[in-house]
């Protein structure tokens, strides 16, 4: 069965009288790696060769079971021997095999318990199988063992939702034999002994016949094509898994096939660039330095991020100093966090005490003086530079030394902030996402002279707070918002010259997005965008072609979005509604500017709102805003709603070719060579056939 590769020793056997433990150690989640899978063979199929022992039991050092297969290997040519025929060997052993698993046993991890002739697992743990997460399914028994083991409704749960499942749960509904406590190699010792005492009875799946349920079954496939329309693996989970009537042998075939299929999609491709990409953007050096310890922050602005940056640090365990200029403002914001912790508690993710607990950490003040023994000052308040400077000014004089001062800007120049301190060193961006208790994004933007130790405390505290830390340097809205500026004059471009605000959003969110443009427009609030445009008026470049007639008339009617019942849609009659008003202000801002409306289909609306994306997320690399492409992809995924199967702007340029992208642009630039212009770094990819992938590795 193996290829002759020897096994780095990361499978071994130990012979403890007339039983055999085999331990996988594989750090740092004992991954089932090519080593793993060539060593189980080997050693399942030299103990019963051997014969002497009586029972084997699969153990895992480290900190948990089997986490997995290794999706480092995906996309690249499979080694033999597959995770599945591993699994046969297993299940094939004439010595009965128990699986003891602790840690979060997922994946091919679960899939190995569930192969074995017994499962036990050490309390506490979990079991999960996340396939469906990274665009695939459980391809290496689990869609016909589990089934057989625990039925179908189990097995459709574990599967299409990807959770994972305490093994006390599990064992309740067949999955596991027993929960036991213990270290894993005693338990596994203890096990073994109990299977030859006949005190642990072993069953092999082959031989179970799964209760059919053809309406679970289908009620899943519909429920699978609604929820998820743009991914092709929860269908196929559920196919898979109504294959589990067949004789084993023959269910594993189409299993087989069924994840075959998906292994092939860019979803699955782009998932996994997601989740390595959310360990990877974090993972460098300027965030690996000594930090300085944070236990205390003081938030300053009660208003909507700040109450929402309070909720976050006080859910995280840290203290927090509110300040706000007026008790009403402080009431206000101590109530919105108070809403905040309960909508946690509502939602399962905090417990009752753990709110209370939270709470009991807050002190409200009116009084910057108040800061003054703080860790870490978040300043979120209006988002004027002479404000903000006041407050910094103030700030220098009142903080420890050594306290971190960071401002919550959204797009404002942080060194120009900083001057406003004798210790610019101390300062740099923290830009939270609303809400900010809730989005997982936080753009950690350098300042010039930001110190490394105060960078890493940027990221350390990103850790913290559970969000996904990305460094950014300054620029007018840093990665994000500075792409959102430019692709959000293509959504008005496309509505200036034929297309509907409806027609832009169904686009989209065909294309995956959970919203539209304009619908997330009135939900932030249209006047946001219009404040902005006010405030660039003065240095509007003549040769830019003006997006913000028409938002600028709704504005002036006073409509705002969601906020006042009315913006590009209605809102008072429960689902938002084309508001038929706006209709008209598009019509007459066409008629003004002697534009003869044209007709666009969906498909090339995706083609130049994500192009111009594209071409923006591009220069942002270019110029070093971004450190790689898959930083601008994680900001997306984790601050934009960007689809996560696509992996993020960059990831799916890649789909499309730098080829490709150069030659749209040049397309849209016969009609607008201003705003449409190919930057050089795609018309080198182009030219060297490079990808972002590739600089992503660089
Ligand atoms: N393969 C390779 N590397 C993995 C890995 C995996 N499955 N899981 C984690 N890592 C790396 C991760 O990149 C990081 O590396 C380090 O381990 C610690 O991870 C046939 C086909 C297990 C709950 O989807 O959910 O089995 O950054 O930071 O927060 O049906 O990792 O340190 O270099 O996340 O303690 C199914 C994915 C695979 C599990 C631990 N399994 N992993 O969380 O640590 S498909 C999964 C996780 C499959 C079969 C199918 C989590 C964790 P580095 P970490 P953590």
């Amino acid at each position: 069965m193996a290829d002759g590769a020897v096994s780095e020793n990361v499978v071994t056997t130990e012979i403890l009288g007339d039983v055999a433990l085999v331990c996988i150690d594989n750090p740092p989640v004992n991954a089932s790696g090519h080593a793993v899978r060539v060593g189980l063979v080997e050693a399942i199929e030299a103990l019963n060769a051997a014969g002497e022992a009586k029972a084997i039991a699969i153990w895992c050092a480290g900190r948990t079971f089997m986490a997995g297969a290794d999706i480092r290997e995906f996309g690249k040519p499979s080694k033999p021997p597959a995770l599945p025929d591993v699994f046969n060997v297993i299940e094939g052993s004439a010595i009965p095999v128990v699986a003891v698993m602790h840690g979060t046993a997922l994946g091919g991890g679960f899939e190995l318990g569930l192969c074995c002739h017994a499962r036990v697992a050490i309390a506490g743990s979990k079991v999960g199988l996340p396939e469906v997460l990274i665009g695939l399914l459980p391809g290496a028994g689990g869609t016909q063992r589990l089934p057989r083991l625990a039925g179908i409704p189990f097995a459709l749960d574990m599967s299409l939702s990807g959770r994972q499942v305490p093994v006390e749960e599990a064992a309740q509904a067949g999955a596991i034999d027993r929960v036991v406590t213990g270290e894993p190699r005693e338990v596994a010792l203890e096990m073994a002994r109990a299977v030859v005492a006949g005190d642990l009875p072993t069953r092999r799946t082959d031989q179970i016949e799964a209760a059919y349920d053809a309406e679970a079954l289908a009620e899943a496939k519909a429920a699978a094509q609604a929820k998820t329309p743009n991914l092709v693996n929860p269908g196929k989970c559920v196919d898979a898994i109504a294959a589990c009537n067949l004789p084993l042998p023959e269910g594993l075939k189409v299993e087989r096939q069924c994840f075959l299929d998906c292994m092939e999609t860019p979803q699955r491709a782009g998932l996994i660039h997601a989740f390595f990409g959310e360990r990877a953007v974090s993972n460098i050096p300027e965030a690996k330095g000594p930090s300085r310890e944070v236990q205390t922050v003081g938030v300053i602005g009660g208003g909507t991020m700040g109450s929402g940056i309070a909720t976050a640090c006080l859910s995280a365990g840290l203290n927090v100093v509110l300040v706000e200029v007026a008790q009403e403002g402080l009431d206000r914001g101590v109530a919105t966090i108070g809403k905040n912790l309960d909508g946690a508690v509502k939602r399962g993710k905090m417990s009752a005490e753990k709110k209370d607990a939270a709470l009991a950490r807050l002190t409200p003040e009116l009084d910057l003086d108040a800061l003054a023994e703080v860790d870490l000052v978040i300043e979120a308040v209006f988002e004027k530079m002479e404000v903000k400077r006041e407050i910094f000014g103030k700030l220098d004089g009142i903080c420890k030394p050594g306290a971190v001062l960071a401002s919550n800007t959204s797009y404002l120049d942080i060194n120009e902030i900083a001057a406003a301190t004798s210790r610019p060193s101390d300062v740099l961006g923290l830009h939270f996402f609303s809400p900010a208790h809730v989005m997982r994004l936080l753009e950690i933007v350098q300042g010039d002279k930001t110190a490394p130790e105060v960078l890493a405390t940027g990221f350390a505290l990103a850790k913290t707070l559970k969000k996904v830390g990305v460094l950014a340097q300054v620029c007018d809205g840093f990665i994000g918002n500075r792409i959102l500026a430019h692709y959000g004059l293509c959504s008005g471009y496309l509505v200036l010259d034929g297309a509907s605000p409806q027609q832009v959003d169904r686009a989209l969110e065909d294309f995956g997005f959970a919203m539209g443009p304009y619908k997330v427009s009135d939900l932030a609030g249209l006047d946001i965008g219009w404040m902005t445009r006010k405030r660039k008026a003065g240095d509007r470049d003549p040769a830019e072609r003006y997006a913000g007639d028409i938002p600028d008339r709704i504005c002036e009617q006073g409509w705002f979005g969601r906020k006042t019942g009315k913006g590009y849609y209605l809102y008072d009659a429960g689902a938002p509604v084309p508001n038929p008003e706006v209709a008209e202000i598009i019509e007459a801002v066409r008629a003004e500017k002697g534009i003869t409306p044209r007709d666009f289909t969906d498909q090339e609306i995706v083609d130049r709102y994500m192009t111009a994306m594209i071409v923006e997320a591009a220069r942002v690399v270019e110029d070093g805003t971004a450190k790689r492409p898959l930083d601008v992809d994680m900001v997306f995924l984790f601050g934009y709603g960007f689809p996560r199967f696509r992996g993020g702007p960059l990831h799916y340029a890649d789909t499309l070719g730098a080829a490709e992208i150069v030659a749209r642009i040049e397309r849209y630039a016969e009609e607008d060579p201003h705003y449409w212009q190919v930057p050089d770094i795609l018309r080198r990819m182009a030219a060297e056939g490079t990808s972002f992938a590739d600089l992503n590795k660089a």
